[in-house]
């Protein structure tokens, strides 16, 4: 019946009637233009129902998007809140799904570290140490997992509600002693005053080393430390101390040396009339510091929270040049937390998205490199864990592998209950945002 079988209509036995033979032809054919016509007619409606679908799908996106939005900008600190009735119930349900006889040893008071392996039973109390390699052997994903993304959100916004537990956290996180911890190199003579703060020294396992040759002081010392992730050889950030009047140019030689396009600056220059971190850029046209001349290409205000400048810096022993963007964040005090978790998440989006794809380390500063930086390392590291797909997230063993190669990092609760809430608010978003 359908058209390419005709072919075998034609090879009918000749014994057949010349009139049936003329006929099958011209049947055919005119059979042939009603499916065509049909067919057409039904290719139409598919086509214009795919185009109202998508339309459909298109408008309830957009408002779910635009309620997200919504609800994003009355959120204050209490992403707990933000929650809807029908999320908080599929919360619920894989709260319920979990064991009931979950170990309950010391090591559950570990609040903040959760894996979708609880669903599948009881867990051996997970070490710091073995969650921490565990990760880089995860496959890496292009996308969050979803199940992990809901357990997480669940498991977090629980812990937020309990204050008692967050403290009992942080307290247990405050007892962690980094080993080894040697900071002999810091406290050299001629390398104290290169340092701002004494509770926050390089160790000397994991400092970054400038190349003495190419210092003014002859001296490999800067108070900077490479923060590693999954790569044990390479960082994926740098943390530093805001440079001082004599460490400027050993700042920019870093900035030169470890082939960065990237400088995160979590500090005001100036709070409270005391000054957090030295004017390391010019204000207009250029500075030559050492040999490294730089140039302010342009500044751009995105909100009130911060702003982005943009570098054109030249290497004069060698004449080569990189530009480099600076993303400064302007509201946020020496031991406090940001205003709101989302002027901070926005500004993580932009740094991101001008980061997006590279493979050399983010330098990331405040004044001592270490609260206000930890805090913000943090929130990334675990965001981009999550987002590679990563099945078990342990947020107080990331910190602990932070504390192990800077000290200090992330200094008070409130900055480690921001952290909490970030990740929180920003895994909320990306489910929502997902097509469920
Ligand atoms: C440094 O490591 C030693 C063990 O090698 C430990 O006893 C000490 O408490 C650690 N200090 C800090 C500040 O973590
Ligand atoms: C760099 O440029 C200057 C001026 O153009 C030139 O004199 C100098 O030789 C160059 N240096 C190198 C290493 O190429
Ligand atoms: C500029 C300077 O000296 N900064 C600090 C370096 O570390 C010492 C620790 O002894 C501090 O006292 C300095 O203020």
């Amino acid at each position: 019946a359908c058209p390419h079988l005709l072919p075998l209509g034609l090879s009918v036995p000749a014994r057949l009637q010349k009139s049936k033979l003329k006929l099958l032809p011209h049947r055919v054919e005119q059979e042939d233009s009603t499916k065509f016509i049909v067919l057409t007619l039904v290719s139409i409606a598919c086509i214009v129902g795919v185009l109202l679908a998508s339309g459909l799908i298109y408008c309830l996106r957009h408002s779910s998007h635009y309620k997200l939005k919504e609800k994003l900008s009355g959120l204050g600190g209490d992403p707990a809140a933000d929650a809807t009735t029908a999320y908080q119930e599929l919360c619920r349900q894989r709260m319920a799904m979990r064991p009931p006889d979950r170990p309950e040893g010391p090591h559950t008071s570990r609040i903040s570290s959760v894996s979708s392996q609880f669903s599948d039973g009881p867990m051996p109390s997970p070490s710091a140490r073995s969650s921490t390699s565990s990760w880089s052997e995860e496959p890496v994903q292009p996308n969050m997992d979803i199940s992990t993304g809901h357990v997480i959100l669940a498991y977090m916004e629980d812990h937020l509600k309990n204050k008692n537990r967050l403290e009992k956290e942080w307290e247990a996180l405050c007892a962690y002693q980094a080993e080894p911890n040697c900071s002999l190199v810091a406290q050299r003579e001629e390398n104290m005053p290169k340092n701002r703060s004494l509770s926050v020294l390089t160790y000397d396992h994991s400092r970054i080393l400038l190349k003495s040759e190419n210092s003014h002081s002859n001296s490999d010392y800067i108070n900077a430390s490479p923060i590693m992730d999954h790569d044990p050889r390479n960082p994926a950030y740098i943390a530093t101390q805001g440079p001082l009047p004599a460490t400027v140019a050993d700042f920019w030689q870093m900035v030169w040396e470890s082939g960065c396009v990237v400088i995160v600056m979590l500090t005001p220059l100036t709070e409270n009339g005391v000054r957090q971190c030295y004017h390391y850029w010019p204000d207009e046209g250029s500075n030559l510091y050492h040999v490294y001349e730089v140039n302010l290409v342009s500044e751009h205000i995105w909100c009130e929270d911060f702003l982005v400048r943009s570098f054109y810096l030249k290497n004069l022993q060698t004449n080569e040049t990189r530009t480099v963007t600076q993303f400064h964040f302007l509201s946020w005090y020496d031991q406090g937390v940001p205003s709101s978790t989302r002027s901070l998440l926005d500004f993580r989006r932009k740094v991101n998205k001008c980061y997006r794809g590279r493979s050399c380390p983010i330098i990331v500063h405040c004044s001592d490199g270490a609260g206000r930086s930890g805090t913000y390392v943090l929130i990334d590291m675990v965001l981009n864990k999550m987002a590679k797909g990563a099945k078990e997230i342990d947020i107080a063993a990331t910190l602990e592998h932070l504390r192990d190669q800077r000290p200090s990092m992330v200094q008070t609760k409130e900055q480690f209950e921001f952290a909490l809430t970030a990740v929180a608010e920003e895994v909320n978003a990306i489910l929502k945002a997902l097509p469920q």
